[in-house]
């Protein structure tokens, strides 16, 4: 397993290499739809609020940086990093701040909708309950200042900037980028089935502030999915969105019952058998597709068998996403690199691909539109 790891990492540093030139990926509008706010943090950033951590004398820095900094991670090494991850970044403050630097640098590689995830966290050691995270979070939206950012279906309708003028001009440097930003809010595989109903409630009353949907994640070899369901279903007949995480690890049962539980998308998708890869094919659920993240953590042994390639070729619904760019030292124009340059794909083929994404935002059918017509107006101006 380890060799096949070494040789899938090999494999995408040559595929990067290869996809260098290719600068107009980074022009090109894209959609976001599978980012874990605490994947997405800057290195840097990490590294500051480590050290500051390390100076109050509530870590050892020079032990935690090792860790942050290791390139190459096993699934399991990703969990362990997260657990470190939450210990410096769960306070107010710190999430204000990653939350705004994220948005920032999505809007800045012309992302110009993202449905940023998040796992509301309780701190009772700090005052932090589910409900101060979230607007902890609200307030790095409101925060951004290099792009504007239209996060709140209500607020939409009254800022003049959000609907005044085109989303997205890449002739043009002068005009501010804009961004739509929407959340799902993560429940953690770990938490209880009480904690999980906790963040459907809380997701439900925070809609007018572009919470859109639930997504359950976490590491895969822990808990039960079947703790959730009550919550998951509970929260779909409130009409919020559900994505799972849906076969990191190949737990048979568990995909199966995914699958029977038809969620509006899975993220990942990597573990199934052919039985269960034709129900996902049948049932036409979106995938969200994480290249970078599945060949780093081990989950796909070499990137020429990803599963990408299939469901491209047989039209399946399916967006690129990043899954934790700070983790994994991605973007999303890198994994649309990565992909363009591993499967041949050519660019009219690459601004299909990124535009497709805009049937499985869980936004409403306005902004639909607009992201539409963005593409539609990008793809005659660039073809
Ligand atoms: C499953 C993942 C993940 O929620 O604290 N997360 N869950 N598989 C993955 N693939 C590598 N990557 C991230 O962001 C970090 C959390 O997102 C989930 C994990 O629960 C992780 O703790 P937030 O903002």
């Amino acid at each position: 397993a380890h060799f096949l790891e070494l040789r899938g990492v090999k494999k995408e540093r040559e595929v990067a290499r290869k996809g260098k030139n290719m600068e107009w990926l980074e022009s090109m509008p894209k959609v976001e739809l599978h980012a874990h706010l605490n994947g997405s943090i800057r290195n840097s950033t990490l590294l500051e609020l480590a050290r500051n951590l390390g100076d109050e004398g509530d870590i050892e820095f020079s032990e935690v940086e090792h860790v942050i900094l290791k390139d190459d991670r096993s699934l399991v090494e990703v969990f362990k990093l997260f657990d470190l991850i939450h210990v410096v970044t769960t306070d107010h403050e710190a999430i204000t701040r990653i939350t705004k630097e994220v948005i920032e640098d999505f809007a800045s590689e012309n992302v110009v909708y993202i449905e940023l995830r998040t796992t509301p966290k309780r701190n009772d050691k700090i005052g932090m309950s589910k409900r101060s995270y979230m607007e902890a979070v609200m307030q790095g939206v409101k925060a951004v200042t290099t792009v504007d950012v239209c996060f709140s279906p209500q607020t939409e309708q009254l800022t003049s900037s959000c609907h005044s003028r085109p989303i997205h001009e890449p002739c043009n440097d002068d005009l501010r980028k804009k961004i739509y930003v929407r959340f799902l809010l993560s429940i953690d595989r770990r938490e209880s089935a009480a904690s999980a109903m906790e963040t459907v409630d809380l997701a439900l009353g925070m809609r007018e502030m572009g919470v859109v949907g639930i997504d359950l994640s976490g590491n895969p070899t822990k808990g039960e999915w079947v703790t959730f369901i009550p919550a998951l279903e509970y929260a779909r007949k409130q009409g919020l969105k559900i994505s799972l995480h849906c076969g990191e690890v190949p737990n048979r049962t568990e995909i199966n019952g995914m699958l029977d539980f038809h969620p509006d998308r899975v993220g990942h998708a990597c573990c199934l058998n052919d039985a269960e890869f034709e129900c996902l094919k049948t049932l036409k659920i979106p995938v969200e597709i994480c290249l970078t993240s599945n060949i780093r953590t081990g989950t796909i042994s070499s990137i020429d068998i990803h599963h990408f390639a299939d469901l491209h070729r047989d039209k399946h619904p399916m967006v690129l996403c990043t899954d934790d760019a700070g983790v994994f030292s991605t973007s999303l124009s890198g994994e649309y690199k990565i992909a363009a340059s591993t499967f041949g794909i050519k660019r009219e083929e690459v601004y299909r691909l990124a535009s497709d994404a805009v049937h499985f935002i869980f936004a409403d059918d306005g902004v639909k539109t607009e992201l539409r017509n963005t593409f539609m107006a990008f793809i005659k101006q660039n073809l």
